[in-house]
């Protein structure tokens, strides 16, 4: 038996290197999906009060466990209308360790819109190495709380999926890094 050797030369899909005249007209449904990102995009842009000054690459997901402890230090008037039973907004994930791991011990912790959190008298004080928001939430972390508020050098941005490792971002202008040191948060929605 005989075999032919054939010898396959795929022809190239021809392509159309000028594009300028299916770009003048655009059809109404693709102009309506635009608008809906523009407006969707415009309105996850509102809640992010401040820009992430450092980012990093993507941090693992964090996923909360669902008999996670909760931390709530929302104001006296937040805890009388809203009882600690329901969820609420402005929750922020928190790990002892890096990269969400539980092992060392994780809590949400229940923030007022926009209040100082003060972490010094729990034990989460000086012991953050990874955190999350909620979706929507944008979040301060500050190393110090003096007279009432956060402060301290400088702070760091926490949103949702949040950073896995503090160590990853520099303090005080290379002095150290955030891990370890946060005793303040400050969170909106
Ligand atoms: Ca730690």
């Amino acid at each position: 038996m005989r075999l032919i050797q054939h010898q396959f030369h795929p022809q190239r899909p021809k392509t159309t290197t000028s594009s300028a005249s299916s770009n003048s007209t655009m059809a109404p449904r693709t102009l309506i999906y635009l608008l809906t990102l523009a407006v969707g995009s415009l309105s996850l842009t509102s809640a992010a009060a401040l820009p992430d000054a450092n980012p990093v690459a993507a941090p693992v997901p964090f996923s909360i466990p669902e008999n996670v402890e909760i931390l709530d230090l929302r104001t006296d008037e937040d805890k009388l209308s809203n009882p600690l039973s329901k969820r609420t907004n402005g929750a922020v994930y928190v790990c002892k360790g890096i990269k969400f791991d539980a092992s060392e011990g994780c809590k949400l912790i229940y923030t007022s819109f926009n209040a100082p959190t003060n972490l010094v008298n729990t034990d989460y004080n000086n012991v953050i190495s990874s955190a999350g928001a909620d979706e929507g939430t944008v979040c301060q972390f500050y190393d110090g709380f003096y007279n009432g508020d956060c402060g301290g050098q400088g702070s760091l941005y926490i949103n949702h999926p949040g950073k896995d490792d503090f160590r990853q971002y520099s303090w005080n202008n290379g002095a150290g890094t955030w891990n370890d040191i946060t005793s303040c948060i400050k969170c909106t929605w």
